[in-house]
């Protein structure tokens, strides 16, 4: 446990011999179906590069999440009371300002817990929200919050827990399940869970915003490739595979996946593997699950929980305005 800060406290569940990112490659590159989970998206470069989807004409869910949250913040801190606000995946507090202003301005904000893989991320947004919201105390938990949860500290009052940006969505069903029923049993009656997730709609807005004109998905796509050779010691050739991104009706999801463009052999040197890719053969990198309330509902019901309320917005890809 360390303390930096007066008012700001940071414990940490990850230890310096975390090899997640070599047993996940070892595994997924070892199955007849390669797969490599997309929390590895985000080295340094991988962060940069899903700042600036985030913004891209095509990727509308970043823009409509935050006109959501401007429109039912206060609402949210009035029905809750909240005085705590968890926060999954923190990453840089932005669209979470808007609930922790409407706390600030209900006279009910007490703390911040927020719960990120990032120590420095954590320290730095602690440092700014305790000069933005005086009398604030941040309690960040570094952890994975698929593993972590029990980390979260006692509740001091109300609390709502968030998980926004349509993360939920990398899960799958069995994962997802599992996870959400660790979230229900941290909640108590009177706390709440705010859902961020992106809703099924039309395929061809769907694939536009992960096919996007500037080509910054397929960049940040790659980049699991640019962090293997780093971390792995792997001599994958950046080039030698294509960003495939498309919509799974059936299961509806988007599905997104590097195409080896020959066959190719790749030394991983550091879990000392070889693997070979055929030409055409896929490599998954990620699942984008979309949602219609019904879904919601019913995956809520599996998980112990019940929806409260619904909240949408409208999706414009600035492209098509
Ligand atoms: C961070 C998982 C919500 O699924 O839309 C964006 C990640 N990948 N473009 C998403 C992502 C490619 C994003 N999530």
């Amino acid at each position: 446990m360390k303390t930096a800060f007066k008012d700001i406290q940071i414990v940490s569940r990850l230890g310096a011999d975390e090899r997640t990112l070599a047993f996940d490659v070892l595994d997924g590159l070892t199955r007849p179906f390669k797969e490599i989970p997309p929390k590895h998206f985000y080295d340094t470069e991988g962060s940069r590069l899903f700042e600036q989807i985030m913004s891209l004409p095509e990727y509308y869910p970043t823009r409509t999440e935050r006109s959501i949250l401007e429109s039912h913040a206060s609402a949210l801190v009035e029905e809750t009371q909240a005085a705590e606000l968890v926060e999954l995946g923190s990453g840089v507090p932005t669209k979470t300002l808007l609930l922790l202003d409407a706390m600030r301005d209900a006279g009910t904000l007490e703390r911040y817990v927020p719960f990120d893989v990032s120590e420095v991320v954590l320290l730095e947004s602690a440092k700014l929200l305790v000069e933005r919201y005086p009398g604030i105390r941040v309690y960040g938990v570094v952890g994975d919050f698929e593993r972590h949860l029990d980390a979260l500290p006692e509740p001091e009052g109300p609390r709502v827990i968030v998980f926004l940006g349509g993360t939920i969505g990398n899960f799958l069903p069995g994962t997802r399940r599992k996870f959400l029923r660790g979230l229900a049993g941290a909640l108590r009656p009177q706390d709440r869970l705010l859902l961020g997730t992106d809703l099924v709609k039309d395929p061809a807005v769907l694939e536009a915003a992960y096919n996007d004109a500037a080509g910054v998905t397929a960049a940040f796509n790659r980049n699991m490739l640019a962090v293997l050779n780093r971390e792995l010691d792997a001599d994958f050739d950046l080039d030698g595979f294509d960003h495939v991104a498309r919509y799974d009706r059936d299961e509806e999801r988007m599905d997104i996946r590097l195409r080896s463009l020959a066959d190719q052999r790749v030394r991983l040197e550091g879990i000392d593997l070889e693997v070979e890719f055929a030409a055409g053969e896929e490599l998954r990198t990620e699942i984008s699950t979309k949602f219609t309330r019904e879904r919601l509902e019913a995956v809520y019901a599996e998980a112990g929980l019940a929806m409260s309320g619904w909240f949408t917005g409208l999706c414009v890809p600035r492209l098509f305005l």
